[in-house]
């Protein structure tokens, strides 16, 4: 704790010693919620800030970062890439590293704060700029909210149900700040401001609940059941955060009980959700979890520039155009989401997966896959390959499996890095959710491969094989 705020004091005086600053960011939710809390620290500092964002930090984008002189301060990135920056020529004096990934091991490292350094492997690169920019100033505790939305993107509230340490003060900040609601022990539920009710109750994947998720027919029973409006007094369908606290606790013990009769348990039922008490109701920027969506939507389509927009409070333009982003994010997906129940997935023993070609782009192949998921055979992980526009001698492999199958010893990111390291690929990730490149040329092989690891990590642990 000493060493951080010691850590944060430093790069304190580095940055705002700085006449200009040039800010690299990732795309994701994350990393343009990062860039959006320093850019704005920065302009209160009257310090000259530019904002560039990149899928990856490789040869290509970097040569795109400008060489004026400035302190670039790498967000969400640049741990792993040391080398890489090393072999640009930057200087160790004129580049800060804000992330959260593991750091490659460097000669003569760069500076940096990274969250994994002092202990904590849930604190994305939001959370840490955030604590920067108060450091910068107080009033800086109003970006509270952004610091959440990068965390909740970046899924650090998923395992536990909640932000858990630093992330959690983060939200008290702002709930003292007045601008972040903590709904707690509320439904594990995404779409709770934007979501009809009946369908955001349908796409309910974790937990999985029999006779509810996927199945529209069985919600709209059960809200009949319990009288609760499908549509509210102005007409306009039920969203979860403005129904009573009555219904949403009849709907939360209803399906509890669903839970129960199937023989399962509700352990993962329910969730801590952030509501932002300055945003309009029903829209996408109302919690945190649509707002990552939003944000990604705009990344992975080519746009951050629009989210930043965002994020920095234009809700006029900039946030019409990043509300199409979504639905065309949305669209997309829904129809991969189609092609692959289409096309069915290839099973093998401890695995099931798909190639989907270059029919839709890399960036949301992961996304899809996880959705897709919960109508598959949700028993056994889900691999889906895709083909790289840029480089058609890479595949890029997306992994994705549930709760329970972690919980018998799968760990995806595991499996795909022991499997990599056969063929020459690079892979990364978390135990529910991983991702690689390999040689398009050993596709099959490597498949094979994934399925003999992950063969031997449900064994370990005693599982039963189907
Ligand atoms: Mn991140």
């Amino acid at each position: 704790m000493m060493g951080l705020a010691r850590d944060l004091e430093a790069a304190l005086d580095l940055v705002t010693e700085s006449e200009k600053v040039t800010i690299v960011s990732h795309i994701d939710a994350d990393g343009i919620s990062s860039a959006s809390i320093l850019e704005r620290a920065l302009m209160r500092e009257r310090i000259d800030a530019g904002c560039l964002f990149v899928r990856q930090l490789e040869p290509f984008s970097i040569r795109q970062i400008p060489r004026d002189g400035s302190m670039c301060v790498f967000l969400d990135l640049g741990s792993g890439q040391q080398n890489l920056l090393e072999a640009h020529g930057f200087s160790r004096d004129r580049v800060f590293i804000i992330d959260h990934h593991v750091s490659q091991p460097c000669r003569d490292p760069y500076r940096e704060v990274n969250a994994l350094a002092y202990g904590y492997r849930k604190f994305s690169a939001a959370g840490m700029t955030y604590l920067l920019a108060k450091e910068m100033d107080p009033d800086n505790v109003e970006f509270a909210k952004l610091a959440v939305v990068g965390n909740v993107g970046d899924m650090m509230a998923r395992e536990d149900l909640g932000l858990t340490g630093p992330a959690r003060e983060i939200v008290k900040d702002g709930v003292a700040h007045g601008s972040i609601r903590v709904m707690e022990r509320d439904l594990n539920c995404y779409g709770i401001s934007t979501r009809p009710l009946h369908i955001a109750l349908s796409y309910m994947d974790d937990p999985f609940v029999p006779g509810i998720s996927n199945n529209s027919g069985g919600v709209l029973r059960l809200l009949q059941r319990l009288g609760v409006p499908l549509r509210n007094q102005q007409g306009d369908w039920s969203v979860w955060e403005d129904l009573s606290d009555e219904h949403r606790r009849l709907i939360t013990s209803a399906i509890a009980q669903q839970l129960l009769a199937n023989g399962k348990t509700h352990e993962r039922l329910l969730t801590e959700n952030y509501i932002f008490l300055d945003e309009a109701r029903r829209t996408p920027l109302r919690n945190a979890g649509e707002f990552a969506t939003l944000l990604n939507a705009c990344g992975r389509w080519a746009k951050p520039l629009i989210g930043r927009a965002v994020c920095t409070g234009d809700r006029g333009g900039a946030y019409r155009e990043a509300e199409h982003m979504l639905k065309h994010h949305r669209t997309v997906i829904r129809e991969l989401m189609e092609y692959i129940l289409d096309t069915g997935a290839i099973e093998l023993s401890h695995l099931q997966y798909l190639h989907v070609g270059g029919r839709f782009p890399d960036t949301i192949v992961g996304i899809g896959a996880g959705l897709a998921l919960s109508r598959l055979k949700r028993e056994k992980p889900f691999l889906v390959m895709c083909r790289l526009p840029e480089d058609t001698n890479v595949t890029k492999v997306s992994m994705r499996t549930v709760e329970d199958v972690v919980r018998r010893g799968a760990d995806l990111q595991a499996a795909l890095v022991e499997a990599v390291a056969g063929c020459g690929g690079e892979a990364g990730g978390h135990r529910i959710a991983a991702g690689a490149y390999i040689p398009a040329e050993v596709e099959e092989v490597f498949v094979h491969q994934v399925n003999g690891i992950l063969a031997g990590q449900l064994d370990k642990t005693g599982a039963c094989h189907r």
